[in-house]
């Protein structure tokens, strides 16, 4: 799938004209808990947020200014989600070349939510849809419309969630869910929102404290997941194209070590605009690091190129 960034600019139009999602979620998150009211009032300051990202970040008009190209390639170029510390939800758009935009406000409410992902549904898979997880419960907002439904209750069980794309099945990209007892658990998704019935993915991933990846990073045409041990060691667990249990994965290769140096690992698909999905990483002292996908498992990373100097510490949640 190709994918412009003509769409992608005209995505930050949309939202800062006002994101339903936002203003939907905001108003559940503060039916359901009643701390919320407190990011309410810390919000309106958020502009001003000590932890917003320093240099190189422009001013939000520059953002429409952007070059339009075509990104030649299979991955999606997608914008980087965060969570700031008050709960206000931004979008990072791609520059296109590695790194990103100024971000646009999603809007606040969010610091209830105990996981966060999101993935391209509404909108013939060309929308960035909200899931958000409050106690048990996991809940659904599509980009372009304006219904936040509840997906369903026992979400509670898992420790991590995040979409990887589509592992295989039909078009729409997946959940990958790890409970805690470590299974690992294949949520397929529908264009509403919902999921097909679970498939298990594997067991015995209690020993990784994240799972990131979004595309194929072998170049087979198939995409992969990475997840990473807290003593620093990245695997690339390459997906077989089939939903079949136990079968979604093959044989893990070890990317490397002392990737525990990294506060956090997420993919937002292709970020330079080479058509292969790379790494984002965010480090403690609030860098940002792009490391670029060479598409060969043998070596699926070039070395890492910084596209963000400060402030990237201060975020709690990136999708
Ligand atoms: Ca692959
Ligand atoms: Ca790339």
């Amino acid at each position: 799938m190709s994918f412009t960034l003509r769409r992608s600019v005209r995505r930050v139009a949309l939202r800062t004209a006002g994101w339903s999602a936002a203003a939907a979620l905001a108003a559940l998150a503060a039916v359901i808990a009643p701390s919320a009211h407190a990011d309410h009032s810390a919000a309106s300051s958020a502009s001003s947020d000590a932890s917003a990202p320093a240099a190189p970040f422009r001013s939000h008009g520059a953002a429409g200014g952007a070059d339009v190209r075509t990104v030649a390639g299979s991955a999606p170029m997608l914008p980087l989600f965060a969570r700031t510390t008050s709960g206000q939800l931004r979008a990072y758009e791609p520059k296109g070349t590695g790194g990103f935009q100024p971000y646009a406000d999603l809007g606040t409410g969010y610091s209830t939510a105990t996981a966060l992902f999101r993935m391209p549904l509404s909108g013939n898979g060309g929308a960035q849809d909200l899931y958000l997880r409050m106690n048990n419960a996991l809940y659904y907002t599509a980009e372009r419309g304006t219904e936040t439904k509840l997906i369903g209750t026992g979400w509670d069980q898992f420790n991590l969630l995040m979409s990887p794309g589509n592992m295989g099945g039909a078009a729409q990209p997946d959940v990958i869910a790890r409970d805690t007892a470590g299974a690992l658990w294949l949520y397929q998704g529908k264009t509403d929102g919902t999921f097909l019935t679970r498939v298990q993915a594997g067991t015995g991933w209690s020993g990784m404290d994240v799972l990131a990846g979004y595309g194929d990073y072998t170049g087979d045409g198939k995409n992969d997941l990475l997840a990473r041990t807290p003593a620093g060691t990245l695997y690339l667990y390459p997906g077989t194209g089939s939903v079949t249990a136990n079968a979604i994965l093959g044989t893990r290769v070890t990317v490397g070590t002392g990737w525990n140096a990294y506060k956090t690992l997420v993919s937002t698909g292709d970020n330079d605009g080479d058509g292969k999905p790379d790494l984002i990483a965010s480090d403690s002292a609030g860098a940002l690091w792009l490391f670029k996908g060479t598409g060969k498992a043998s070596a699926p990373f070039a070395a890492r190129v910084q596209i963000g100097t400060s402030g990237w510490a201060g975020f709690n949640a990136f999708f």
